[in-house]
């Protein structure tokens, strides 16, 4: 007969381990410290290149109205206009992150595929936004979603709905993907601004997997806010279960923003 000592050692270390997670590298430059968009596809809609910056921003840059700013999406340098300047962007990770900046009613895309490990449990990412149109609507929206490799919505994870405010500081995010563990998926960020500027900040995409190991990953450094140790899930934001299939990814509008 086992010891009660042994077997609350025993115990113990099986919680540990079930709630034990790390960073896996499946997700490549998450962070952005490449310096540009390697491992991501950049999407813009419409005709006009400079309705819409995918730009790479250095910790403490600070972007002003009628600062040039590199697309790379179009490959150019983009004049930028958003009321929401002069910014100071703040990498969460690292020396570098990704904003979008639209100048225009556009449609702007950004996603990876992304083979998880059977062990993914999660996803988290950083992101601030501010939309000055002061409300939202389906083609002035944000939207962090999971899809298959035909672009199929499978979840989306975050959108602003009615219950998000209009001004988000830099957040971090932690949802629930263990469900889609051991497929390979999209996730995808679709910023819609077709009405008003909408400016929109990422840093640090990373799947967190279960840590078989147990040793060098304890939960309680991994562990970001929102994440429940008890369920495993992400906590604090509401899941919407569908969000309409953007339509087509098309067209912008060769006029001022949508009214
Ligand atoms: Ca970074």
């Amino acid at each position: 007969m086992k010891k009660p000592g042994y077997m609350l050692g025993s115990i113990s270390l099986a919680f540990f381990l079930f709630l034990g997670v790390a960073h896996a590298e499946t997700l490549v430059n998450g962070s952005f410290e490449s310096g540009d968009y390697s491992g991501w596809v950049v999407l813009e809609g419409g005709t006009e290149p400079t309705w819409g910056t995918w730009g790479i921003v250095a910790d403490g840059q600070t972007v002003a109205a009628g600062d040039e700013l590199y697309d790379y999406f179009d490959g150019i340098n983009v004049v930028q206009q958003s009321p929401g300047l002069p910014r100071t962007f703040a990498a969460t990770d690292g020396s570098s992150m990704a904003c979008q900046l639209p100048n225009g009613p556009q449609d702007h895309r950004l996603f990876q595929e992304v083979a998880l490990p059977e062990t993914a449990l999660a996803l988290s990412w950083d992101m601030f936004y501010e939309n000055f149109k002061g409300s939202f609507a389906s083609n002035q929206a944000l939207a962090v979603s999971i899809r298959d490799l035909n672009d199929n919505i499978l979840e989306t994870l975050f959108y602003t709905d009615e219950n998000q405010s209009q001004v988000l500081p830099m957040t971090n995010f932690v949802y629930d993907i263990s469900q889609y563990a051991g497929m390979t998926v999209r996730v995808d960020v679709l910023l819609r601004a077709n009405q008003h500027y909408f400016d929109l900040g990422l840093d640090n995409f990373a799947v967190l997997v279960s840590d078989e190991s147990g040793s060098e990953s304890p939960e309680a450094l991994y562990a970001p806010p929102g994440w429940s140790k008890a369920t495993g899930k992400a906590v604090g934001w509401s899941k919407k279960e569908s969000l309409a299939q953007p339509k087509g990814f098309s067209k912008g509008l060769k006029k001022g923003w949508d009214k």
